[in-house]
């Protein structure tokens, strides 16, 4: 089992499309063990996109991320770091394949709706930054039993 650190964004948000993205989540059997919404203030936003601080397209990444309340979750699976970014597809929404969520909802590079991330160091640093230990609630679905076999 992996964890991994999904954001619905700002966009997501203000078109309410919340749901519909989340129902995804939840069809695919993904396990949804934290989820908080809150703004990201600026210094968060720093933290979060860090290795793109400095690129000519950050303010306006910024201003994006910051101008309305996102929805962080924290959701657990198989391989999910790599199944939750196939979820998502391609960053820029015109190339994304259809079927994707950006493929069926953005036709945007900055609007893309989610953010997933993107290994596992980038997984543990983001949970991090959005969830403490105690904001989690991992527990037992009871129909696991029908997602996978015992041995998956
Ligand atoms: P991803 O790994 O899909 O989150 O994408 P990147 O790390 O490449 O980019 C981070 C965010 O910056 C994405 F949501 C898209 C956005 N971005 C821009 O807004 N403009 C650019 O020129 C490049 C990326």
């Amino acid at each position: 089992m992996e964890r991994t650190l999904v954001l619905l964004k700002p966009d997501c948000v203000q078109r309410r499309l919340m749901g519909e993205i989340i129902s995804r989540f939840e069809a695919k059997g993904l396990n949804i063990v934290g989820m908080k919404m809150m703004h990201v203030t600026p210094d968060l936003a720093k933290q979060h996109y860090a290795e793109h601080v400095e690129k000519p397209f950050y303010p306006s990444l910024e201003s994006f991320i910051t101008s309305a309340p996102i929805v962080a979750l924290a959701i657990d699976g198989i391989e999910v770091i790599r199944v939750m970014r196939d979820l998502l597809g391609a960053t820029n929404g015109c190339n994304a394949a259809p079927g994707t969520i950006r493929g069926d909802f953005s036709n945007s590079r900055q609007m893309n709706l989610v953010h997933a991330s993107d290994g596992p160091e980038a997984a543990a640093r983001e949970l991090h930054l959005y969830f403490g230990t105690g904001d989690l609630c991992d527990f037992d679905h009871v129909t696991e039993e029908f997602m996978r076999a015992a041995d998956e």
